[in-house]
């Protein structure tokens, strides 16, 4: 990763926007000779919308919104609540995943040091943000991330606030994507139309998805301002055939150029279509994946106003309540751990009740030292009823990915290390025993698996952890 792409990385909207500008100017003569030899109705309208917002059109309404921004600020209704639905982001490195985050939440997910030192996503990043319509609006112009609309300048009604679970893309970093995975109930797909497609993590994310049972997905075919038409649409014919490969033959693609927020409102439109929030059944006993756990005290904090440890995440099922006992699994040092839950946030701030959807924050009776640094990660908190007894010992169904499936040497041996994602738990196993499609995994550390649940397996090669598998627990 050299120093020339850290620094071209837009670190702050502001960056971003000042970039506008240029681009449309310099794309502007092959957009314009390229959407005159224009072929297929959908993908006419995109394109033409895309010459558009290349042509500096979208900046002015930026421009117009930053203005009426400031005379109609959302109602505190509207600010605050949680996340209707977890939306990830996943894709080959390096094809924009961060970049489309930040062109729709304005947060820009890469934080962590070593993330800007390498200029690649390590962890999995979060941001939320609204979805608006204007009702005196006609079309895709009617779609914004502003209470006000970017076009004709009237209040705009909230669809659903979203939560981005923007994954890393690096093949090394595999596991890390899978465990967000476990978070997502649909997702984006970023494919850059400058490279071939399909790219290892291009195919390797999207047979995770797949696996992971998320069906509804959108594609953003990003950096379209770096290919001339005819290109653009070469590469969307190619992106449609990966696809549909792939089994997800009715996917939108959408051309988009993240880095100078183009063709963004269609691309809302088109997750307002294709990806609806899922019915979430509030009735089960609360069961939530642990994507992090903090110490939120201060250095030097007095023990009286000391806070207890807090364990941050997705509920699956079911509702977490101030005052309600919760177990986590499967707990450190052997043992699980007994707590209750002392208050409940989101990103945009305290909840009473929390249920799925978003990252929400529970704050324990817990000794911070016990969930500092992501101590907790992977564990699933829940309640008795929830949660089945962690064990080291799993009996499996294995099914290959189509890829592995008439490769024997990519099948997994007796003896051989395995890495496990089971929710956003990563663990090393070994093989115990195999015949068939039955393997017997002997694990490093306890795990929990939920009934039927579907357990990501990868075996190491050409020096990475590589998804060859599912699992699933009898
Ligand atoms: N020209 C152009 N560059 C982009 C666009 N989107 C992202 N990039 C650049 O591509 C590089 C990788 O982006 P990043 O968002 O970190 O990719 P990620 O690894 O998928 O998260 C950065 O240098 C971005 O500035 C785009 O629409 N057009
Ligand atoms: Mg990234
Ligand atoms: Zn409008």
């Amino acid at each position: 990763m050299s120093e020339k792409k850290v620094k071209s990385k837009p670190k702050t909207a502001s960056k971003a926007k000042a970039a506008k500008p240029e681009a449309g100017k310099s794309s502007k003569a092959k957009t314009d000779k390229a959407s005159k030899k224009e072929a297929g109705k959908e993908v006419k309208a995109k394109e033409s919308k895309a010459a558009k917002v290349l042509e500096g059109k979208a900046v002015k309404a930026e421009e117009k919104t930053a203005k009426a921004d400031q005379d109609l600020k959302p109602t505190a209704k509207e600010k605050t609540g949680q996340a209707e639905i977890n939306i990830g982001m996943v894709g080959h490195v390096d094809h924009g995943k961060t970049s489309l985050t930040q062109a729709l939440t304005g947060k820009w997910t890469d934080t962590h040091s070593e993330e800007l030192k390498r200029g690649i996503s390590i962890r999995l990043g979060y941001a939320d943000v609204i979805f608006y319509k204007c009702d005196h609006c006609k079309g895709t112009e009617a779609y914004s991330t502003k209470p006000v609309c970017p076009t004709c300048g009237k209040k705009s009604k909230k669809l659903r606030k979203v939560s981005f679970v923007d994954a890393p893309g690096h093949e090394t970093l595999m596991t890390t994507m899978l465990s967000g995975a476990a978070l997502m109930n649909g997702a984006v797909l970023v494919i850059a139309a400058n490279e071939k497609c399909p790219q290892p993590q291009t195919e390797e994310h999207l047979t995770a998805l797949k696996m992971a049972g998320i069906e509804k997905i959108v594609v953003a075919q990003n950096k379209i301002d770096l290919v001339e038409m005819p290109k653009a649409k070469e590469n969307m014919k190619k992106i449609k055939g990966f696809l549909e490969k792939k089994g997800y033959d009715k996917v939108q693609i959408i051309p988009i150029a993240a880095n100078f927020a183009g063709n963004i409102d269609l691309l809302i439109e088109s997750m307002e279509k294709e990806i609806p929030t899922p019915k979430f059944d509030l009735k089960k006993p609360l069961i939530m994946y642990c994507a992090r756990s903090f110490d939120i005290n201060k250095p030097g904090s007095k023990l009286k106003e000391m806070k207890g440890g807090v364990v941050g995440g997705t509920i699956i099922q079911g509702k977490a309540i101030i005052g309600e006992k919760i177990l986590i699994r499967p707990g450190i040092e052997e043992k699980e751990i007994s707590t209750d839950i002392r208050s409940l946030s989101c990103s945009s701030g305290k909840l009473k009740e929390a249920i799925p959807g978003g990252l929400v924050a529970i704050g324990t009776g817990l000794d911070p030292s016990i969930t500092q640094n992501d101590r907790l990660r992977g564990q699933v908190v829940g309640t008795e009823k929830s949660l089945p007894k962690a064990t080291t010992e799993l009996d499996t169904e294995i099914s290959y990915i189509k890829r592995v499936v008439e490769k024997v040497e990519e099948k997994i041996k007796s003896n051989e290390p395995v890495v496990l994602t089971i929710g956003t738990m990563a663990v090393v196993g070994i093989v115990t025993s195999i015949s068939g499609s039955k393997a017997k995994i002997s694990l490093k550390n306890k795990v929990v698996v939920l009934p039927g649940q579907k357990i990501a397996v990868s075996k190491k090669a050409e020096g990475r952890w590589k998804l060859i598998a599912y699992a699933v627990a009898k």
